[in-house]
C-alpha cells in the first residue's frame, strides 16, 4: 500500500536528511567576517507585511552588532546613510523615545523601525509639499502652513520661538533642515496631543497641576541632548 501523506514535507517532525536545519535564534554575530558579506544566513528581523523594502535593506545595515534591534548610534548612521542626509543626535534621541517599545531595552525592533520609517516617510513628503520656493529648508511661514495642514494652529510667537530654538540646530540662517523639522513638528505634536488630553472641552484650555504639567513635558526635555 503506497502512502502519499506527508507530501513533499514528511511527516515527522525532526530534520531528516536532505531538510534545511533550522536557523540559529537569536540570530548570531558572522564571527569572522562582517555582517553585509553574510545576510541571508539566518538573520531574519521580522517586519510587518507590507514594510517598505528600503526600510528593511536600511534596518538591516544598520543592525551592527546583529542584535535584531536598532540603537541610538546604529538609528543615525541608518537614517544619515538613507535617503536622508543628517539627523542630529537630538533629533535620534528623540524618534528613539517616540518609537521605541519600553519593554524593548535594546533600541527598535523591526516593528518600531517600520513604523518609524513610515511616519518620516510622511514628514518628509510635508516637508517637501511645504518647501514653497524649494530652498530644501523650511522657513518660519512654511512652518506655519506645514503645521496648520496637520491640524495646529500655531500663534506667532510661538512660532519665533519655535524658530529659534530649531534653527540653532539646524544651520542659523531662519531655516529649518529636514531633521529640524521633524523634531519640531513631533514636538509640536507630540506636546498637543497630551494637552488635548487635559482639555476636554475643546477650548484652547485646560487646568492642570504642578505634577501633571511636570509629568507632561520632562519625558520631551530629557530625550534632548
Ligand atoms: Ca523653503
Amino acid at each position: 500500500m503506497a502512502s502519499s501523506f506527508g507530501g513533499p514535507y514528511g511527516y515527522g517532525y525532526g530534520y531528516g536528511d536532505g531538510q534545511q536545519q533550522p536557523q540559529p535564534y537569536p540570530p548570531q554575530p558572522p564571527y569572522g567576517s562582517s555582517p553585509s558579506s553574510s545576510f541571508g544566513s539566518g538573520y531574519r528581523p521580522s517586519f510587518p507585511p507590507g514594510t517598505d523594502p528600503e526600510a528593511i535593506r536600511s534596518f538591516e545595515m544598520a543592525d551592527r552588532d546583529w542584535s535584531g534591534y536598532i540603537d541610538e548610534e546604529e538609528l543615525q548612521q541608518a537614517l544619515c546613510s538613507g535617503p536622508y542626509q543628517r539627523f542630529s543626535t537630538g533629533t535620534v534621541r528623540l524618534l528613539i523615545f517616540l518609537f521605541k517599545n519600553p519593554t524593548d531595552p535594546l533600541g527598535l525592533g523591526p516593528k518600531e523601525f517600520a513604523a518609524l520609517w513610515s511616519c518620516l516617510g510622511q514628514w518628509r513628503a510635508i516637508f517637501e509639499r511645504f518647501d514653497r520656493d524649494r530652498s530644501g529648508k523650511i522657513d518660519l511661514t512654511e512652518l506655519r502652513d506645514a503645521l496648520y495642514s496637520l491640524g495646529y494652529v500655531i500663534p506667532p510667537s510661538v512660532l519665533q520661538v519655535l524658530m529659534s530654538i530649531y534653527d540653532s540646530r539646524s544651520s542659523g540662517t531662519c531655516e529649518l533642515n529636514f531633521d529640524a523639522f521633524v523634531e519640531c513638528g513631533m514636538i509640536v505634536k507630540g506636546l498637543t496631543e497630551k494637552f488635548k488630553e487635559k482639555d476636554l472641552q475643546y477650548t484652547g484650555s485646560a487646568t492642570l497641576g504642578y505634577d501633571e504639567f511636570l509629568c507632561m513635558i520632562l519625558p520631551f526635555l530629557v530625550s534632548y541632548d
